[in-house]
């Protein structure tokens, strides 16, 4: 028959064998548990006299307790060994780099609008605003777009479903005209404005976008010319390029609010696009129609308008070919701006 001081012995052996918790308690059922070892030892003590009873339940008294003692000490080891391996685990290295929040940028085509505006700023223009959702008359009509105009039917222009209190139907601007509109109605000569904005019309391929960008600048005064309007141009052309190695011409052409008009063209002389003609704005002197619209005398006041893509001018700045690229949101293409 196994010695209570045996099972001592057995049960810390066990114990350290265990390595897992799950193991451990185990062990316990195997030596504490009512069918364990320690039980039985108790159950022979029915068998002996009344003497030997008394000593020998002291001594599995004083084996429980140790074994006990024991089953305590190696929950704490495993619990600690365990704990242990978590951290060790879970270490922070706190020398490596945080991870930042990425830093947004501006998108290119805001940054050509915000450089637009510092150059004509710094000559003297003023800017002009106005909304997006405009009516017929400060889409086309101020601007001597007849009625029957093709621009105006549903395939060129977003319509919305609501209308201006003669009944026309709203329209999203499908230039930024309608802001100069405005601000030479507000205004006395001279009047030297840009506006800036988005645009819309019913239009997509890879160098139309339904929603693109312009600016537009006008300059109403009593004794200019063609002149200064090319000089002035040439100059943006100049600082927005960021060279002098630049040339512009004037190509006959049409709008309706404008006559004379022209296509302006430049050309670099240098560079990796140099030497090939690039058309880049339309221009023209203000019709006397659309001066009269102001409530001023053409006689008297002449206006030159100018317009150009602000996509356009942003693909030529930076070599970009394909104008979707501006509006598909993909930061590998939009990070390289910043
Ligand atoms: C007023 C009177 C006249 C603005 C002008 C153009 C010519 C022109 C296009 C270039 C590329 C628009 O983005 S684009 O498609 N613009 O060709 N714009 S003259 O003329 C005005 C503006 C306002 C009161």
């Amino acid at each position: 028959m196994t010695e209570p001081e045996d099972l001592i012995q057995a049960a810390q052996a066990a114990f350290a064998a265990a390595t897992q918790p799950a193991a451990l308690e185990n062990e316990k059922a195997r030596f504490l548990g009512r069918g364990g070892r320690l039980t039985e030892l108790l159950k022979g003590l029915a068998k002996l006299p009344a003497e030997e009873k008394r000593t020998q339940g002291a001594r599995i008294n004083a084996a429980k307790e140790r074994i006990e003692a024991a089953l305590e000490r190696r929950r704490g080891e495993l619990a600690e060994a365990e704990l242990n391996a978590r951290l060790a685990q879970e270490a922070i290295d706190v020398t490596l780099p945080g991870r930042r929040r990425g830093a947004g940028g501006i998108h290119p085509v805001i940054r050509t609008w915000q450089r637009i505006e510092e150059i004509f700023g710094s000559i003297g223009f003023d800017l002009a605003d106005g909304p997006e959702i405009e009516n017929d008359w400060y889409n086309f009509t101020a601007l001597n777009n007849p009625e029957n105009h093709p621009a105006r039917s549903m395939q060129d222009t977003f319509y919305v479903d609501a209308s201006d209190e003669h009944g026309k139907p709203l329209l999203l601007r499908t230039h930024t005209s309608p802001m100069q509109v405005r601000y030479a109605r507000m205004h006395r000569p001279p009047i030297k404005v840009i506006a800036l904005g988005r645009t819309y019309r019913v239009d997509s391929d890879a160098t139309h976008s339904p929603m693109f960008h312009q600016v537009e600048g006008l300059w109403i005064d009593e004794n200019i010319s063609f002149a200064d309007l090319k000089a002035v141009y040439t100059d943006f052309m100049r600082r927005f390029f960021e060279t002098d190695d630049l040339q512009v011409r004037f190509r006959p052409s049409f709008f309706p609010f404008t006559e004379p008009s022209a296509e302006i063209d430049m050309m670099f002389t240098s560079g990796a696009l140099q030497g090939r003609w690039l058309e880049i704005s339309g221009a023209g002197q203000v019709h006397p129609s659309v001066v009269r619209n102001f409530g001023l005398d053409p006689e008297r006041h002449i206006g030159f308008a100018f317009g150009s893509g602000l996509e356009r001018l942003t693909m030529l700045r930076y070599g970009v070919d394909d104008l979707r690229l501006f509006f598909e949101g993909d930061l590998r293409f939009l990070a390289q701006f910043n």
